[in-house]
């Protein structure tokens, strides 16, 4: 029996090494929650709150995530015992959505529960990979030539497949050229529901540019828009904020609203649901990949240990620390070489926080013991 005795919240703070702007904002900071939790016998996990500051990707905040991890996840992590951490995931679910703050505590009780079973945190969760083909997303730029400058270094980099911002204003034009300048590297586009239904013509336009897939091109609960546009084109939907738990991921594939899924184990509410929407998509023949919300090094690891499960056949948005941070928070960079990124074999989550340098870019703090 698990029992977590200690509960700590740092409040970190992180600049962005480029700008990242998507239809609904533009970042150039992070504030995510790291979660720290210590068992009765010693044993650490760690895990991420990644929630973005504003409420554009989903109704969360950060400071919606710090209230709801203070006020009622600490009490929950710390008042139930288990074997598995599905069964903390099952106490935590009590509480209705806040998606990223129960993925924090889930992951920080599977990182421990690997540590405490000598096991890599990939290998806990089913993994069958050593490596994950890691692919690239780029915000939206302030010109095309920006935007082909960008493409350029990350294919340079050597990753396996680019993913492009789209919004209303930022489309066809972008996307062509970038398919022009670079016709042998796999390129989809995300919309993060920026569209309407009635904006037909553009997907019919896209639909001829040879794209691995449109994610997300409607509201998040447009899922009977989504499956009439799917009807229609060739390229595959595929769905990333309309999925947040698995009923969800049930009801978009009996509408046929999508082709694809973008696995968010922030957005599912931790590794639990992550791999459980990775086993039912799986079971229907649908592919998935591993999406990110631009994690430090904690959320990261689990995002490489999650993409190592059989399911995950396309490229993930696991680009390595240097994509993001001058400095990340574990003592080792996660590191993307030639489109890569090995997946650890050591027990746990197979990076290390760095203690001194989290102290140093905390902004607030919570110890619970
Ligand atoms: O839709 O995938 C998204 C970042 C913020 C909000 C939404 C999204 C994203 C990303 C980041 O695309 C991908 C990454 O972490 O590399
Ligand atoms: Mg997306």
């Amino acid at each position: 029996m698990t029992r977590i005795e200690r509960v700590s919240l740092r409040r970190v703070r992180l600049p962005l090494v480029h700008q990242f702007q998507t239809s609904s904002h533009a970042k150039r900071f992070l504030e995510h929650i790291l979660v720290r939790c210590e068992s009765a016998d010693g044993v650490v996990g760690w895990g991420e709150i990644a929630s973005p500051s504003g409420p554009f990707y989903s109704a969360e905040t950060a400071d919606s995530c710090w209230a709801m991890a203070r006020d009622f996840l600490i009490p929950i992590a710390r008042g139930a015992a288990w074997e598995q951490p599905a069964e903390l995931a099952g106490a935590m679910a009590k509480v209705r959505g806040n998606h990223f703050a129960r993925a924090g505590f889930d992951m920080a009780a599977w990182s421990l529960h690997s540590a405490a079973s000598g096991l890599s945190l990939a290998a806990a969760l089913g993994g069958t990979r050593s490596r994950a083909e890691a692919g690239v997303s780029l915000g939206i730029e302030p010109t095309v030539d920006a935007l082909l400058e960008q493409v350029a270094a990350r294919v340079a980099e050597g990753y396996r497949r680019v993913k492009l911002k789209i919004a209303p204003g930022w489309d066809a034009e972008p996307v062509r050229a970038v398919r022009a300048a670079f016709p042998d590297v796999p390129v989809h586009v995300d919309a993060n529901g920026a569209y309407r239904p009635s904006d037909a013509a553009i997907f019919t336009e896209l639909d001829e540019q040879g794209l691995l897939m449109i994610e997300q091109p409607f509201a998040p609960r447009a899922l009977v828009a989504h499956a009439e546009l799917q009807s229609r084109l060739r390229t595959p939907i595929c769905l990333d904020e309309s999925v947040e738990d698995v009923e969800d991921l049930v009801t978009a594939l009996r509408l046929g609203a999508g082709r694809v899924l973008n696995i968010k184990v922030s957005r599912m509410g931790g590794l639990t649901h992550a791999v459980r929407a990775h086993d039912v998509a799986r079971a229907a023949g649908v592919p998935v990949w591993c999406g990110g919300m631009h994690e430090f090094g904690i959320g990261r690891a689990a995002n490489v240990a999650v993409s190592s499960l059989p399911g995950f056949t396309l490229p993930s948005d696991v680009s390595g620390s240097d994509k993001y941070y001058a400095r990340d928070v574990t003592t080792r960079p996660i590191v993307c070489a030639d489109g890569w990124v090995d997946v650890p074999s050591s027990p746990g989550l197979g990076w290390e926080p760095d203690l001194e340098f989290i102290e140093s870019r905390t902004v607030d703090r919570v110890d619970v013991s």
